[in-house]
């Protein structure tokens, strides 16, 4: 049996694009449709207008966090033109979240600027810094009581993402691939050969600029709130073949660990963790086929979660952790309870060496949109993409439990 400490938050995650609806401020929004092979958001789960619906849902079911998105581009759609109702409208989400006995986690930006952001050169634009504090500056007004705030979700994804969107540019004939989706194969393995390739190169200048802006978001929100500050990192659980020890330090670098370099001095680190690779000589391979790999061609990994937990914890510092995403994309509820049990049994061992994680917020609340596709299904609650009903699945319930009584 692994038991858990009291006080443990026990959540899901959603972010605002992939669950409100016509974001259409967003440049994703502006981008689908564009692509071939991305489908649009539309109205997505419009929780925008249910998300008192999920909050109940998730309270109902045992849950004690819930962790959500703030829009910068509902905030903020034009350039220096804030809404102070659009403000409103996530203050209503936090007094929610209190009046049920839900601790929000709020994170300020996951994945989606606004457009007018984007078409100024987004994140390498020399006033990124400045236009994303300032918008963190705004968003403190509405934080009162809030006690803990991401600044980014997954900068080193953002970073991949970024990457992707200049290879598609280049190439303008090139199906839409989603840098969290490996591959969307046609079974040969060579599109997920060239994924892997394209998604292992990760320039550590972007991740320095990445923390630069975290950091002062960070001096901002501690200034203006009482919150724990931190950011989200995507964590692979990477690990090197026989020969492929260097090339493993190598993508790691870039792609993580100057992320978690980043988090030194935080009050906590998000770990994001869903699968694991393996790296040799050559790089990162491909997962390799397999019945249980999930519906976004991972591979099963539940291990990946404590193996995340470990490395994140070493190379952050010390950096007290909190899952802030780990899930799985499969139609199998029954798996994703496997999945569950198996990678929390992992992370009892974890905290049992004496890392210090705070709680355990699973992806996702809801099946959503998961950036460019629908059919990966990450939810404890299904949704209807026609009437919005939402359906809770098994998994709901059995983490439900666990939250109820700290133990599986
Ligand atoms: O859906 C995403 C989320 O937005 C960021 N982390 C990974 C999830 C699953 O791919």
């Amino acid at each position: 049996m692994t038991t858990f400490p009291d006080g443990f938050l026990w959540g899901a995650s959603t972010a605002g694009h992939q669950v409100e609806g016509n974001n259409i401020n967003s440049d994703w929004w502006a981008r689908e449709g564009k692509m071939p092979g991305m489908e649009p958001s539309g109205d997505a789960c419009d929780s925008y207008h249910r998300y008192g619906e999920d909050i109940d849902l998730l309270a109902d079911a045992g849950l004690t966090s819930y962790r959500f998105s703030l829009e910068w581009s509902r905030i903020e759609p034009k350039k220096g033109q804030f809404s102070n109702a659009e403000l409103a409208h996530y203050r209503r989400m936090i007094e929610k979240c209190f009046a049920r006995g839900v601790t929000p986690v709020v994170t300020l930006q996951h994945f989606t600027t606004p457009q007018w952001f984007a078409e100024q050169g987004g994140w390498t634009s020399p006033d990124a810094l400045d236009l994303f504090v300032r918008y963190a500056d705004r968003a403190t007004a509405i934080l009162d009581g809030v006690e803990w705030v991401v600044t980014m979700n997954e900068p080193n994804m953002q970073a991949a993402i970024m990457t992707a969107m200049r290879r598609m540019q280049e190439q303008q004939s090139e199906k839409w691939q989603s840098p969290t989706v490996d591959g969307d194969g046609d079974g040969d393995g060579e599109e997920k050969k060239s994924h892997s390739k394209f998604l292992e190169y990760a320039d550590p200048e972007i991740g320095r600029m990445f923390v630069r802006i975290h950091h002062a978001a960070r001096a901002v929100l501690r200034e203006k709130t009482d919150a724990k500050v931190g950011w989200t990192v995507a964590a692979g659980a990477l690990t090197a073949l026989p020969g492929g020890e260097e090339k493993l330090r190598e993508i790691r670098y870039g792609k993580e660990d100057v992320y978690w370099e980043g988090a030194r001095g935080d009050d906590f680190v998000g770990v994001q963790a869903y699968s694991s690779q393996q790296v040799d000589a050559d790089g990162l391979v491909p997962h390799p086929p397999h019945p249980d790999n999930t519906l976004v061609g991972t591979a099963y990994r539940p291990d990946s979660l404590a193996m995340a937990v470990r490395h994140a914890w070493e190379v952050s510092g010390g950096t007290p952790i909190l899952v802030t995403e780990n899930g799985i994309a499969t139609r199998d509820d029954a798996q994703r309870i496997r999945y569950m049990e198996a990678a929390l049994a992992g992370l009892g061992e974890a905290m049992g060496e004496g890392i210090d994680v705070l709680g355990y917020l699973h992806w996702s609340l809801l099946d959503n949109y998961e950036w460019g596709h629908w059919e990966p299904t990450f939810g404890l609650i299904a949704v209807d993409r026609e009437t919005f009903a939402r359906t809770p699945k098994p998994s709901l319930g059995w983490l439900g439990g666990v939250a109820r009584t700290g133990r599986i």
